[in-house]
């Protein structure tokens, strides 16, 4: 539960190696780490932060429906993948605006190049709203999770949809060992805005419940871990509802485990604060397949949490 995510940043504060990353922030970190939920306690939304499940389950459909273009996610206001959209753009023949170079490091450190980025970034966001050509070039982020998940492209050119397959296997096997959903494309990656960090999945099915794993090679532990827990716990909701089962526990296994050196404050003023009672999903019973679910298809009840902690997200 809970205590486990709190438990997992307070020994990366206490053991975790210092290390340079990709984006330049510096991070500290652990190797390897497992952490698991009991679904049927409630659902794992943190209460010692405000985690907005709203931009959760946004992405979450996001990825069912297959798509891989931000035009979606910010029709839903939901903005955490801009930045990996918006680089593209900026490093395009095409873009011809002030120099955007490292722009995630800069706007932290430079409040006027802040302003030149905050107003670019509107530009961009308006122009993927409302420019199809545009949006198609540069509000798609390659052949992300939904990609892989939804549209796996084989050598000879067939399509296999993970998804599909992955539910039809669980009802019509459940006691199979092979519920995987792989989002780790090892040819396709040079296409992807990002490599995935949630590699593969896998789904168990006992006592009429079904659990889910996650491998997760690159963990962001305060921003996007609370988000993926989150997410995952969803998934494993609605595929549990579509194949008339209960929800068992998901289970979180991680790779390279880290905080990044930029959030540590922001960590320790949530290890200062009280665990609360976790919250309830409630989904509409009305719909049955994973495919047809929407924004206000969900409820989360009982979710009282202490306030956002606000960070800077590495890009
Ligand atoms: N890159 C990095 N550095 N960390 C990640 O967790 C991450 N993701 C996705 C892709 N690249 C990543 C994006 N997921 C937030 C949360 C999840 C994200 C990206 C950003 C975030 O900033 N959350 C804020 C609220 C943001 C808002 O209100 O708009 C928060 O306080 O939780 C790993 O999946």
């Amino acid at each position: 539960g809970e205590q486990a995510y709190l438990d997992l940043c307070k020994y990366i504060l206490d053991s975790g190696t210092k290390k340079e990353d990709r984006t330049g922030t510096g991070t500290y970190s652990i190797f390897g780490h497992q952490m698991r939920f009991d679904l049927q306690q409630g659902f794992p939304l943190l209460t010692t932060k405000k985690v907005p499940f709203r931009l959760v389950a946004s992405e979450l459909l996001w990825f069912i429906k297959g798509n891989t273009n931000i035009r979606y996610l910010l029709a839903n206001n939901n903005n955490i993948w801009n930045e990996w959209a918006f680089k593209k753009w900026v490093e395009s023949s095409e873009y011809s605006g002030p120099d955007m170079t490292d722009f995630g490091n800069r706007s932290l450190q430079d409040e006027s190049f802040k302003k030149d980025y905050d107003e670019q970034m509107e530009i961009f966001k308006q122009k993927v709203l409302e420019d199809d050509s545009f949006a198609k070039k540069y509000g798609d982020l390659g052949s992300v999770y939904g990609k892989q998940w939804r549209d796996w492209k084989t050598s000879q050119n067939v399509t296999i949809d993970q998804l599909k397959d992955v539910i039809k296997s669980i009802r019509t096997n459940p006691d199979s060992r092979r519920h995987i959903v792989s989002a780790w494309n090892p040819e396709d990656i040079p296409n992807m805005a990002l490599p995935p960090c949630h590699t593969l999945y896998q789904f168990y099915v006992a006592d009429g419940k079904l659990s889910c794993q996650l491998y997760q090679r690159s963990a962001d532990v305060f921003l996007g871990v609370p988000f993926n827990i989150a997410s995952y716990a969803l998934l494993t909701y609605l595929i549990a509802h579509e194949c008339g089962l209960e929800v068992g526990e998901f289970v979180h296994t991680f790779g390279d485990t880290h905080i990044y050196a930029n959030h540590i404050e922001q960590v320790k003023i949530q290890l200062e604060r009280d665990i609360r009672p976790m919250p309830k999903l409630k989904i509409n019973k009305e719909k049955d397949s994973i495919f047809d679910f929407e924004l206000n298809d969900f409820e989360i009840i009982g979710y009282n949490p202490h306030p956002t902690i606000k960070a800077p997200i590495a890009v």
